[in-house]
């Protein structure tokens, strides 16, 4: 399974290469524009997502049917085939008592779901608009279309958790039956981050950025027994050491039995016994504490000097287990609460004693944290007692609240962003309002137009600015 993973995130470097490197037509001409210092004007409250979070609610009336949902967009609106539908799978399920509820995160331009469903043989396959993000879909809708009796199985439930073999995905475990994917079962994500927080920053969202795909194992119940977290480091532009994480905001660090994975190699992360960061309110997931940790080779780093072969990142995965089985609504949806942890200290040694392994910098310390918008920092950070250091940054412990306050800038920007799907980070030093024409026009909108502003649609983004 983590080698179709590695070919998936490795398609889709190559495909970003590709593009980055040889793509050229006339509304790629590189033109920074006058305006590359615009603040943004932001509706009070924007969070700058780019996706939306829809509960699917399916009503089943039969004893049994397997239901697989697809997120699938296509601008005519027309409906897909089961081919083009295929590495499009969100989740599956068998409803329980005759429900099945699940939230998964989608595209905000995404208007519809597509919902497979399988009752013996007999299937059907239904577009729903995602209103109110809700979809709310009862069996009495399904139309088959194709009842394939030659293909009939044999109704072997092998495990005996309840799922038959051919709709478990887990046929000999009884533990499990189907897995729920963010994005979907061959898309990734990504996560981007500056690094200069609480400064303002060049906005270029390249410091660090990772893509990531999210299993998340449910039993026959629908509940979830835990989930991988697979990513890939695709860009650090930076000499500081940064780790990334995330937090579970409504889980504890007593449900979860084991995390397993994270690469730590800095000594300043604390761990509890199941993997846990420890000290921490909320279960706290560490995938690493220096993402250059997952470089396949070392590359010397001087300051001002950049890691940009993404290629020479591999990709990593964390699995962790679940002490008695929760709900969806409880884990919360991937990319969950994810963060940058800063050590910009290590960036001032490396820049004032250029002689020293920039590696190893000494100092590290458990301090600032890099949220998206409007998302909680760590206990760790709210009850900090740290003396946090002023020369940093022209303010005062006031001032750091208040910038603390939502993770949006003064000036209108925020200092993280998620994308649903291959995310292109800019060139360095390019502004994300340069490198994509409607950024700035979707920001001011509150996230109403251009909501496809970061897809490769023809004049949406100058890919000669773009790593
Ligand atoms: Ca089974
Ligand atoms: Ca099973
Ligand atoms: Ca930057």
């Amino acid at each position: 399974m983590k080698s179709s993973i590695i070919n998936l995130f490795k398609i889709s470097l190559s495909v970003a290469l590709l593009y980055g490197c040889n793509m050229s037509s006339p509304e790629e001409i590189v033109e920074v524009s006058e305006t590359s210092n615009t603040t943004l004007s932001i509706p009070a409250g924007f969070d700058f997502s780019t996706h939306q979070k829809v509960n699917i609610n399916i009503t089943e009336n039969a004893a049994y049917a397997k239901y697989d949902v697809y997120a699938y967009y296509d601008a005519s609106g027309k409906t897909p085939t089961e081919a083009e539908l295929s590495g499009k799978l969100v989740f599956s399920g068998v409803p329980k008592s005759g429900v099945l509820k699940q939230t998964i995160n989608l595209p905000a331009y995404f208007t519809k779901v597509f919902i497979r469903r399988n009752e013996n043989q007999n299937i059907s396959l239904t577009a729903k608009q995602i209103a109110n993000k809700e979809v709310n879909f009862n069996s009495s809708e399904a139309k088959s279309t194709a009842n394939k009796t030659a293909g009939k199985s044999a109704n072997i439930d092998s495990d005996g958790d309840g799922v038959l073999d051919a709709d478990d995905a887990f046929p000999l475990d009884s533990t499990k039956a189907f897995i729920l994917f963010t994005p979907s079962d061959n898309n990734i994500g990504t996560i981007a981050f500056e690094d200069l927080w609480p400064s303002t920053g060049d906005y270029d969202f390249n410091d660090v950025a990772f893509k990531y795909q999210a299993k998340v194992f449910l039993n026959a119940d629908n509940l979830v027994v835990g989930f991988d977290f697979a990513y890939l480091v695709s860009s650090n532009n930076t000499t500081g050491v940064n780790g990334i994480g995330f937090q579970l905001d409504n889980i504890l660090p007593s449900q979860i039995e084991s995390v397993t994975g994270s690469i730590l190699t800095r000594n300043f992360i604390n761990l509890n016994a199941n993997g846990t960061e420890a000290n921490q309110e909320k279960a706290v997931i560490i995938l690493t504490d220096d993402v250059r940790n997952i470089e396949h080779e070392f590359t010397h780093l001087q300051w001002g000097t950049y890691i940009k072969e993404a290629s020479n990142f591999k990709v990593e995965e964390v699995s962790v287990k679940f002490v008695d089985p929760i709900n969806t609504a409880d884990l919360g949806v991937a990319p969950f609460n994810p963060f940058l942890i800063l050590n910009i200290e290590t960036k001032y040694q490396v820049h004032m004693n250029i002689q020293n392994d920039p590696r190893y910098p000494a100092g590290m310390v458990r301090k600032f944290e890099v949220h998206l918008p409007f998302m909680s920092a760590t206990s760790y950070i709210s009850n900090s007692t740290f003396n946090w250091d002023n020369h940093i940054f022209n303010g005062t412990l006031d001032g750091l609240k208040q910038h603390d306050a939502n993770y949006i800038s003064e000036n209108g920007y925020p200092w993280g962003i998620h994308i649903i799907g291959d995310f292109k980070v800019s060139k360095s030093t390019i502004r994300i309002t340069d490198a994509y024409n409607f950024f700035g026009a979707w920001a001011e909108s509150g996230g109403v137009n251009f909501q496809d502003w970061y897809t490769d649609n023809p004049g949406n983004r100058n890919s000669g600015l773009l790593e």
